[in-house]
C-alpha cells in the first residue's frame, strides 16, 4: 500500500461507539499511529460517506479506506507484521475469526439496543457522551438535533420493551457461551494469548459492564438509572463479565513497541 507511512491514519468515530472502541484498542495495541476524528450521530455520515462508508469506525490510511471494525483490525495486524491479533496458524485463525464475527453480529447489536433503551431518556448523559471531543460546531448543534437523533435510533434499532428484554437475554446467553469456554481455566478465548476474539468480546461487552479503562465516552455507573446499574452489577458478577473486566485492566494499556 503506497503512502501508508506518510501521514498518520485517521480514525473516524462517534465518541460513545463501542465498535469504534474496538478499532481504537487495536490501533493502540499495535502502535499504529492515528488521529481520531469523532463526530456526533447523523453528522458522522458526512465523514463516512465521503470515504465510501456509512457506519463508524472508518479508518483512512494512506489511499486505503477500511469501513468496518474487523477490516481495521485485520489491516492493523498486517501492517504490524501479522500473527498479532490473528494467529498465523490457519485453524486457530478461523476460530478467532468465527468468535469475532459472532460478537460483532450478536453481542454488539444486542448490548447496544439494551443500553440505548436504558439511556435514551437521559438527555444530559447522552449529550455529554455524544459530544466528547467532537468539532465545536457539532457540539453546539447536538442539543438542537438530539430529539431527532433519539427518534432515529429508537426506530432504526426497533427499540420496544419486548425487543429490549430479548436483547438482554441474548447478551446473557452470549456471556454464558463465554463462561463455558473459560470453564477449563483458560486465560484467553483462543490460543492461550490475547487475540482479536478477546479484544472484540471485551470492547463490545463494555457498554453493559462499564469497565475501568473503557475509552469510549460513557457515563459513570453511579449516574445511570438504578435498574440499569443493577443489571450491570449482575453481568459483572459472571465469569464472562469478570473476564472482560480483567482484559480491560491487563490488556487495554498494553502495546507492542
Ligand atoms: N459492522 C460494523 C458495525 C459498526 C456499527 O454498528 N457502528 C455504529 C456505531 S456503534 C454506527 O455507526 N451506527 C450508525 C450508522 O450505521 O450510520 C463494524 O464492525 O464496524
Amino acid at each position: 500500500m503506497n503512502n501508508d507511512g506518510a501521514h498518520p491514519a485517521v480514525l473516524i468515530t462517534m465518541p460513545h461507539s463501542h465498535y469504534s472502541e474496538k478499532a481504537r484498542w487495536a490501533l493502540d495495541r499495535l502502535s499504529l499511529p492515528y488521529q481520531e476524528q469523532p463526530h456526533i450521530p447523523l453528522l458522522h455520515r458526512l465523514a463516512t460517506k465521503r470515504n465510501g462508508g456509512s457506519s463508524v469506525p472508518l479508518l483512512v490510511h494512506g489511499r486505503a479506506r477500511f469501513i468496518d471494525s474487523t477490516d481495521i483490525l485485520m489491516h492493523a495486524d498486517r501492517v504490524g507484521g501479522g500473527d498479532l491479533l490473528y494467529p498465523r496458524d490457519t485453524s486457530l485463525r478461523q476460530e478467532v475469526e468465527a468468535l469475532e464475527t459472532r460478537f460483532d453480529e450478536e453481542l454488539g447489536p444486542h448490548a447496544r439496543r439494551w443500553v440505548y433503551a436504558q439511556l435514551l431518556a437521559e438527555r444530559s448523559l447522552l449529550r455529554q457522551a455524544m459530544s466528547r471531543d467532537v468539532p465545536p460546531l457539532e457540539a453546539a448543534l447536538l442539543p438542537v438535533i438530539l430529539p431527532t437523533i433519539v427518534r432515529i435510533i429508537r426506530k432504526a434499532l426497533r427499540i420496544t420493551p419486548e425487543s429490549t428484554a430479548r436483547s438482554l437475554e441474548r447478551v446473557g446467553s452470549l456471556f454464558k457461551e463465554v463462561d463455558d469456554r473459560l470453564e477449563d481455566g483458560r486465560q484467553f478465548l483462543v490460543d492461550g494469548r490475547f487475540t482479536a476474539a478477546d479484544l472484540t468480546f471485551a470492547a463490545l461487552a463494555a457498554p453493559v459492564l462499564f469497565p475501568t479503562g473503557y475509552r469510549a465516552a460513557y457515563p459513570a455507573l453511579d449516574d445511570v438509572p438504578v435498574a440499569m446499574r443493577n443489571e450491570v452489577l449482575r453481568l459483572r458478577d459472571t465469569t464472562a463479565g469478570r473476564f472482560a473486566l480483567r482484559l480491560y485492566l491487563q490488556e487495554r494499556n498494553r502495546s507492542r513497541s
